[in-house]
């Protein structure tokens, strides 16, 4: 393990290198060893400069997020950038790559700026619940001015180095090599005798007091709901008023605020949870080229994803008009990524040269991994993997897109399932984070760690789960969409379940969703369902609505109606009055419903399903499960996904309320999975149950 910190010296220049891979986080042992660096070169009367660079492919990526749940160690970061702004000499920061967070602050906290071209300077403290604790308010403000800050601090994303030079951030672009550039520059203001220009004692902007007030009021009301929002104005805020020491006493008050907030728990084991372990990593094949077969929406999604990704494509479609409606949807959207700059303009033409077209089903023999994404229906996958089964490369990777369909069946039909997984991508594919990757009974370790690999590499959240019907993610929103389909017919208008569940933190309600993704999709799939539940009551006021031609948006009516200027969604009496029959036809009896009611029995079916699927092996862990619902059903990320919010509720009472939904709605969908009840009775969670199991695993290897 090399020191985290290291000095070298260039002539009259030290340069100062963070080396923690694999981002440089400033973590205990790095804060010390900085600090320590830069007391002995202040103190050494040789050097007349130091240059501050991280070592690898970026500068400095913030705090250590591991240190958050333990107790502060000194020196803690606040102390050690104070002592480096205080440094004698010129100290001149080399920036790449991601700079984040505290990385940024230290950026800040010295006392010249470069930067190389793929800079991202950013504060995402807010995506974790916290606020830039280290002295990002009180320096951004007195280089960026108050409007930079206020925006850059509360959405959490980075700029590049145009941005950054902009902003005043950076000084200049260091276009040759990095460290050279900044040696360089490092010897000439010393040789010119450049006093060191700390940022804390250049002016501060002017402000007004109404410009925080104004600020705060036009972040959503969803952001000012939560701890760190307006706590990252109020410390911008303080800024503006207080001395530099005050300000920054006031915001490291409002980050201890943050840091101790259930919100901020939440959004930090879902940052961790994310970067769950990657099952057999070193086993996964290398993909330089994919196939994808079908060119419909999802497979044009997928081909985005991988091309941008940078994986070659061959996209198949024997329907000439609609591989060439695919490859359009494949260019505009690539396209459109480069205008609205997430991609660049080489990045954009190189992810176009990636997709290649073609009609037959032998241009994939040679691919590395194919991606089936046509038809969803049984016997039209089993042929289409029968033909591929023969034809495509031994250690090929087969995948399937299917999201509700049997993934041993269909790779039984290959002739080869050990080479055979499910990748489950959500629509639209190339937008949607998640991935499910689906083991089949015989997938093998090899095809699951490709499969992962590969959607990790395109940018995806990845998670491999276990083969049922609707996998992790649809499985518990059929225990999600039962209740609220239950709750129509018991007299809940659709608007009045989908505000509540957006007031829970939703980012849509399950009305709304059904109308976005188009009622008729799920009618398809329940009506192909040989396990559909004989529940008369099951989904059928959205089979009701699709019979009658009500899809949703596409149709301009389903839930809701969407015929209003602009698009937007009117509650429709005539469903209202459909709902009212079916539930007289049905001899369920309406009632007033309330909104601990709608959220109780939604959330906590999800929790009991997820509950289910754990006892099954289906999820490895609660965390999955937690990132499946929060990266593709716009759960909360504040609540940290469904089991990390039943935690937080406790155990005993979501089990209690469990029990409740038993005793007004019957056993038959209110059983509570058994692990629940051995954990709530325990008085634990379902986060300590995976702590002992791992713990448990260690020991056992
Ligand atoms: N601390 C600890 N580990 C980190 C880390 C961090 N800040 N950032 C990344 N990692 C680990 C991550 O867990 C993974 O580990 C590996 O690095 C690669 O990450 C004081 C209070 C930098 C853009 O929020 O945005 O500073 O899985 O898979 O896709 O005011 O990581 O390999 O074991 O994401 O190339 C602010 C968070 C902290 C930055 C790289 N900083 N990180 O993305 O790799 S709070 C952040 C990222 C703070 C100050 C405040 C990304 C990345 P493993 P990865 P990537």
């Amino acid at each position: 393990m090399s020191a985290p910190v290291r000095i070298e010296r260039d002539g009259e220049v030290a340069v100062v290198t963070v080396d923690n891979p694999p981002v440089n986080a400033l973590s205990h042992a790095v804060r010390a060893a900085l600090l320590a660096a830069i007391e002995e070169l202040d103190a050494d009367a040789a050097v007349r400069a130091i240059v501050l660079i991280g070592a690898g492919r970026n500068f400095i990526a913030g705090a250590d997020v591991r240190e958050f749940d333990a107790p502060p160690r000194e020196p803690m970061l606040p102390g050690v950038l104070a002592r480096l702004e205080a440094c004698g000499k010129p100290v001149v920061a080399a920036l790449a790559g991601p700079t984040l967070g505290g990385g940024a602050e230290a950026a800040l906290a010295c006392h010249f700026r470069c930067a190389a071209a793929d800079l991202q300077l950013g504060f995402p403290e807010v995506n974790l619940g916290l606020l830039p604790g280290a002295g990002g308010t009180v320096r951004l403000p007195r280089l960026a001015g108050w409007q930079p800050a206020l925006e850059m601090m509360t959405s959490g994303k980075p700029v590049g180095r145009d941005a950054a030079i902009g902003h005043g951030i950076v000084d200049r672009p260091a276009d040759g090599e990095l460290r050279a550039t900044a040696v360089e520059w490092a010897r000439d203001l010393a040789s010119r005798g450049v006093a060191p220009r700390r940022v804390r004692e250049l002016p501060l902007p002017p402000s007004r007091p109404a410009l925080f007030e104004e600020f705060l009021l036009s972040l959503p009301e969803a952001a000012r709901r939560l701890p760190a929002p307006p706590r990252i104005v109020e410390a911008l805020a303080a800024a503006a008023m207080l001395p530099f020491d005050a300000a920054q006493a006031r915001a490291r008050t409002l980050f201890f605020e943050c840091l101790n907030s259930q919100e901020s728990r939440a959004l930090r084991h879902l940052f961790f949870a994310e970067r769950g372990a990657q099952p057999d990593r070193a086993l996964a094949r290398p993909v330089a080229q994919a196939g994808v077969l079908g060119s419909g929406t999802m497979g044009a999604g997928i081909a985005i994803a991988l091309a941008t990704g940078g994986i070659g494509v061959t996209l198949v479609d024997a329907k000439a008009e609609a591989l060439a409606a695919g490859l359009g949807r494949v260019h505009s959207a690539i396209e459109g990524a480069a205008r609205k700059g997430r991609i660049s303009a080489q990045a954009a033409s190189a992810a176009r040269e990636r997709v290649q077209g073609a009609a037959a089903l032998e241009a994939v023999a040679a691919c590395d991994l194919v991606i089936e994404a046509v038809y969803e229906n049984m016997a039209v996958k089993q042929e289409v993997f029968a033909k591929l089964g023969a034809l495509c490369r031994p250690d090929s990777v087969l995948a399937t897109n299917t999201s509700t369909l049997d993934v041993d069946a269909i790779a039984a039909a290959s002739g080869r399932a050990a080479d055979v997984v499910g990748m489950h991508f959500f629509s639209p594919a190339n937008v949607m984070r998640l991935v499910e990757i689906v083991r089949g009974r015989e997938s093998s370790r090899p095809a699951l760690a490709t499969a992962h690999a590969v959607a990790r590499r395109i940018g995806k959240v990845a998670v491999t789960v276990g083969n049922c019907f609707g996998f992790v993610g649809n499985r518990m929103l059929y225990a999600y969409g039962r209740e609220k389909e239950f709750m129509l017919l018991e007299g809940a208008t659709p608007e009045r379940i989908d505000r509540a569940l957006v007031e829970f933190g939703m980012a849509m309600g399950p009305n709304a969703v059904g109308d976005l993704a188009g009622l008729d999709v799920g009618w398809q799939v329940r009506r192909e369902w040989a396990g559909k539940p004989d529940d008369p009551r099951f989904y059928r006021i959205s089979d009701r609505l699709a019979e009658l031609g009500r899809y949703g948006q596409k149709t301009g009516r389903g839930f809701y109606r969407y015929g209003a200027p602009g698009g937007q969604r009117e509650p429709d009496p005539e469903v209202e009055m459909l709902i009212r029959d079916e539930a007289a036809r049905l001899g369920v009896a309406q009632r007033e419903i309330g909104d601990e009611e709608i959220v109780g029995r939604c959330i906590f079916a999800l929790v009991n399903e997820g509950a289910a699927i754990l006892e099954e092996g289906i999820a490895a862990s609660p965390a999955d499960i937690d990132v499946i619902w929060c990266n593709g059903y716009g759960f909360p990320r504040h609540r940290g996904g469904p089991m990390f919010h039943a935690d937080a509720v406790g155990l005993p009472k979501v089990l209690a309320a469990i029990r409740r939904f038993a005793a007004d709605h019957g056993e038959r969908w209110w059983t509570p999975a058994a692990l629940l009840v051995t954990l709530a009775e325990r008085e634990s969670g379902f986060g300590a149950w995976q702590a002992a199991r791992a713990e448990a695993a260690g020991r056992a290897t």
